[in-house]
């Protein structure tokens, strides 16, 4: 009777653990040791909710296997005592009640003072979850449109940043492991993250819900810079592109031929909106969602052979461009820094 119920309560403790140790996991395998690579006050905060949740855990797990091994193997007495009644009322309900109400209310608390921390965000970012893609817009303090840019968030050290999550198909999860926890980008909703990065770094963030074939392939990169750089970068990011050179009058064309209808530059006619705004293709820090380094080969690789680098992407490969149109095309790109 009293093992029985014990063992209950173990199971149920054992039961409430594997979020616990999940996000143990989660923030462990990149901070180990400690939080020491930590760089965002949300990862920071996750880190220590997770080991507040873990140690508690630990210590009720100790507990309760003690208690059924004296209950079990204890002098008659003893065992007799802890098949009393209200040690089993005690212990077996009123405990667990008590321990995980009391880790809920923390744990919850700790959550929604991380949504709710610090002052005013400064800089506001939309994240659209595509398919295997992220489509980043820069928005002013109204909500307006600044800039469009895919797979690069650039952010200024210290300040507040609220990302806007957003999909229009599946659901997506936005995580920056380095610098907060993650939240899901589910169809018809905003959901709202704000980060604040306290050292400067470039971030590998990857979406954290299956989402399909390329799953593994959508990551992305955040880089925090200061203010300066920052604002230097949005100002660079707002402008439309500089006109072609005739050197790369060639490449301008073909893309305005079989790309335009899917990718937009701006201060072109190209203006398709279903892939990556290609803009300032050029000052990317990777290309189609951190699959592939930016340089002016692994343009020409993703042109041709972006079904088979990313199979089942939205983007067909151009595999009948002659040698040439390739060049001209990823020289055209790499040039729209
Ligand atoms: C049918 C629509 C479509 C057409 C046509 C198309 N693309 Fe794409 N392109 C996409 C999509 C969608 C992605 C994002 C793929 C991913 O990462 O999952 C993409 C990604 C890219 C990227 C990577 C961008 C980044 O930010 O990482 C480059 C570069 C690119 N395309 C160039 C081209 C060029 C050059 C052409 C014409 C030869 C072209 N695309 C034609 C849909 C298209
Ligand atoms: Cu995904």
């Amino acid at each position: 009777m009293l093992t029985r119920g014990m063992a209950a309560n173990l199971s149920y403790v054992l039961a409430s653990a594997p979020p616990v140790a999940g996000s143990a996991r989660a923030s462990s395998s990149v901070a180990a040791p400690a939080t020491a690579g930590l760089a965002g006050e949300g990862a920071s905060a996750v880190a220590d909710i997770a080991q507040v949740l873990f140690v508690g855990a630990a210590a009720i797990f100790v507990m309760v296997a003690a208690l059924v091994a004296l209950a079990m193997f204890g002098p008659a007495p003893l065992r007799r005592r802890l098949a009393s009644p209200a040690l089993i009322v005690g212990a077996g309900i009123a405990f667990p009640v008590i321990a995980l109400t009391a880790l809920l209310v923390y744990v919850l608390g700790a959550g929604s003072s991380l949504a709710r921390a610090g002052a005013a965000a400064t800089v506001r970012i939309e994240v659209t979850g595509e398919l295997w893609w992220w489509r980043v817009r820069y928005l002013d303090a109204s909500g307006a449109v600044l800039f469009e840019t895919a797979n690069d968030i650039r952010i200024p050290v210290g300040e507040w940043v609220q990302f806007d999550l957003k999909s229009d198909n599946v659901i997506h999860s936005f995580w920056i492991p380095e610098l907060a926890g993650k939240l899901d980008m589910i169809p018809g909703r905003v959901n709202r993250m704000r980060v604040r990065a306290q050292t400067a770094g470039t971030f590998t963030g990857q979406c954290a819900e299956y989402c399909g074939a390329q799953h593994a392939n959508m990551k992305f990169n955040v880089a925090a810079i200061t203010t300066d750089a920052f604002q230097a970068w949005q100002a660079a990011q707002a402008r439309p592109a500089m006109p072609a050179g005739p050197s790369l009058r060639r490449g301008e064309q073909r893309f305005q031929q079989d790309c335009a209808q899917c990718h937009t530059v701006r201060g072109t006619p190209a203006s398709g909106a279903h892939g990556p705004d290609l803009t300032h293709v050029g000052s990317r820090l990777s290309l189609a969602a951190g699959t592939l380094p930016n340089n002016v080969g692994a343009l020409a690789g993703w042109i041709a052979g972006s079904q088979h680098i990313k199979p089942g992407n939205a983007m067909p490969s151009f595999n009948h461009l002659s040698g040439e149109d390739l060049r001209a095309l990823a020289s055209y790109l790499e040039s729209l820094k």
